[in-house]
């Protein structure tokens, strides 16, 4: 009998074509958002779920599928997956990192020209027919050029954002949980390791490329804003949570920092309405990867990983390699 797999969420047509090649498939291409109970339910009987960062797979929805051998998510952050429940029970579970490293570091400039440059802003006051002159001080932003970056979270994507501030002879300081090799730092305009704060007060612009965790919780909130110089724009294409939205919506109010550029929200896509009406921010709907080669190389990632998971092979991108496979065998 060939393995049962589930597609949790629509996905590109050949994707399907190769996974259905080797699985029984059930998919979603009609793309409905399954509740937790029907998500359990439909992977009661199978070996393997294919997902994307928008599914949860919780304990207790990891315990109702008993022949569950592989989670395999479309997406490299994990926090959508309880990982150690998933080891517990002797599930796999696999994402896609590198894959999507240059289009996200693409993403995360794109906002912080438009946040700095105020692009959105003047292009809803183009459209909206109110430009009749020229004006010495029309929709004046902040310089990208020559001032200093501070990255939070100096993983394989901040690096990919690091080197490309090299042609704008900028200056690059970061915070990790680690710090890099000196060839690393090297490699990242010679990014300079710094503490939090240091990084929050010394920074012209801040990105935010860290993964989300009970640890990254809220890693920027009122005190942290209230660090920040008052011409600085954060970039947050990481995580919902690692902001603190509504003390992030008071300090763009107040104008205790100049602008942000966010492409994902705390418990989005339901983002905290004040946002919409605000001009110093420019939203965008988590969309760091999606260039159509990127979202292919993703999708592709997650269907070799189910495809090895379930062929008694290592997956490619295995998070858990101390999960026990023992404990699902004959399941
Ligand atoms: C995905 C992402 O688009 O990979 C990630 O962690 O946040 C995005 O690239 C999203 O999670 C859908 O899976």
């Amino acid at each position: 009998m060939r393995p049962k797999i589930l597609i949790a969420r629509a996905v590109f047509p050949d994707v399907i074509e190769r996974l259905a090649a080797t699985f029984e498939v059930e998919s979603n291409q009609e793309d409905r958002i399954y509740s937790a109970a029907e998500l359990a339910e439909k992977i009661r009987d199978k070996d393997g779920v294919f997902i994307t960062g928008s599914e949860r797979m919780t304990a207790e929805t990891i315990a109702a599928a008993p022949r569950l051998k592989a989670i395999c998510n479309m997406a490299v952050g994990y926090n959508n997956i309880d990982v150690d429940a998933a080891t517990a029970a002797g599930v796999m579970v696999t994402n896609t990192p590198d894959v999507l490293n240059q289009t996200t570091a693409d993403m995360a400039w794109a906002l912080l020209m438009a946040a700095a440059r105020r692009i959105t802003e003047s292009e809803h006051w183009l459209r909206a027919g109110n430009w009749k002159k020229w004006t010495y001080d029309g929709l004046l932003g902040a310089d990208i050029h020559g001032s200093t970056l501070g990255i939070i979270g100096m993983g394989r994507i901040g690096q990919a954002i690091a080197r490309r501030s090299m042609g704008f002879d900028m200056q690059v300081i970061y915070h990790n949980r680690s710090r890099l090799t000196p060839q690393q730092e090297a490699h990242a305009n010679n990014a300079r390791y710094v503490g939090k704060d240091e990084l929050l007060k010394t920074a012209d612009h801040v990105m935010l490329v860290l993964p989300y965790s009970a640890q990254s919780h809220h890693t920027i909130a009122g005190a942290e804003l209230a660090l920040m110089k008052p011409t600085a724009i954060l970039v947050n294409i990481a995580r919902g949570g690692i902001v603190d939205d509504a003390a992030l919506i008071d300090a763009l109010r107040a104008h205790r920092i100049a602008g942000a550029g966010l492409d994902v929200f705390e418990n989005e896509p339901a983002l905290n309405p004040a946002f919409l009406s605000l001009s110093n921010v420019v939203l965008t709907p988590h969309i760091g990867s999606a260039s159509e080669a990127t979202r292919r190389a993703m999708a592709n990632c997650a269907a070799a990983n189910l495809i090895a998971a379930l062929s008694g092979a290592v997956p490619p991108n295995l998070l858990n390699a101390a999960v026990d496979l023992t404990l699902r065998q004959g399941a």
